[in-house]
């Protein structure tokens, strides 16, 4: 009966240290697997094309395992600690979702990391590639995009102090007002502008200048058929 009794505390116990190894496992993939993408918390798209599936009575652990099993379709998920709730993405969020989606401060988003190609340097869930060679506003957003990149959008002071680490002389930056004079537009998702750092004066359009650039005292907007060094930049 003893024997009987301690084979199964045996068992019992065995199991347990497989279920503490497999959830310590879990945690490790979420961790180096997946980061979270503060700049776009809180926002949950109404478009049911975003989603692959949704579960509600997950912890975060479960609802980012779904998501790693589940790739390269699943780019990340949403998780709403309050209800439990986990809805895994096949697009991954940007400020183009900012249309037609539900502001709810209990979501969390989670986004696949990766490890940036050579040359790119990695910053915050993105690529970035600086280019040493002068070319017009058009050029370089063209040559960003032969590379599957766009001219660099700035989003945060954080990413304009790296930004300018990285670089060493003013470089032009994703933005233009070509269409519609005054109103500055990130071209390659067509936002606007949520955070911006214009030095004292600018935007001028002093002879009409369309195109965004970045110097060490703040943006300016300059003549778009003038050179300058870029910053090409695209999600791992
Ligand atoms: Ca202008
Ligand atoms: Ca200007």
């Amino acid at each position: 009966m003893f024997d009987l009794g301690w084979r199964l505390f045996s068992i019992t116990a065995v199991l347990a240290i497989v279920k503490v190894k497999h959830a310590i496992a879990l945690q490790n993939i979420c961790r180096t697997s997946f980061q979270r993408d503060m700049a776009y918390d809180l926002i949950v798209p109404n478009d049911d094309n975003f989603y692959i599936d949704s579960f509600t009575g997950l912890d975060k652990i479960r609802c980012c395992q779904n998501c790693h099993h589940d790739r390269p379709n699943c780019l990340g998920f949403l998780y709403n600690r309050h209800q439990t709730k986990c809805r895994l993405l096949k697009r991954y969020l940007n400020a183009d979702n900012k249309d037609g989606h539900i502001i709810n401060d209990e979501w969390e988003y989670f986004r696949i990391t990766g490890v940036c190609d050579e040359s790119w340097q990695p910053f915050n869930g993105h690529c970035y590639f600086y280019i040493g060679l002068s070319l017009t506003w058009q050029a370089a957003q063209e040559h960003c995009q032969s590379l599957g990149s766009h001219l660099v959008d700035i989003r945060s002071p954080d990413e304009e102090n790296w930004i300018k680490d990285i670089t060493s002389s003013t470089i032009w930056i994703g933005g233009n007002d070509i269409e519609n004079e005054g109103q500055f537009l990130w071209s390659w998702d067509k936002s606007a502008l949520v955070y911006s750092n214009w030095f004292k004066g600018e935007p001028n359009n002093h002879n009409n200048e369309d195109c965004m650039v970045l110097t060490s005292s703040g943006w300016n907007d300059e003549k778009c058929s003038k050179s300058f060094k870029f910053l090409c930049k695209k999600y791992m």
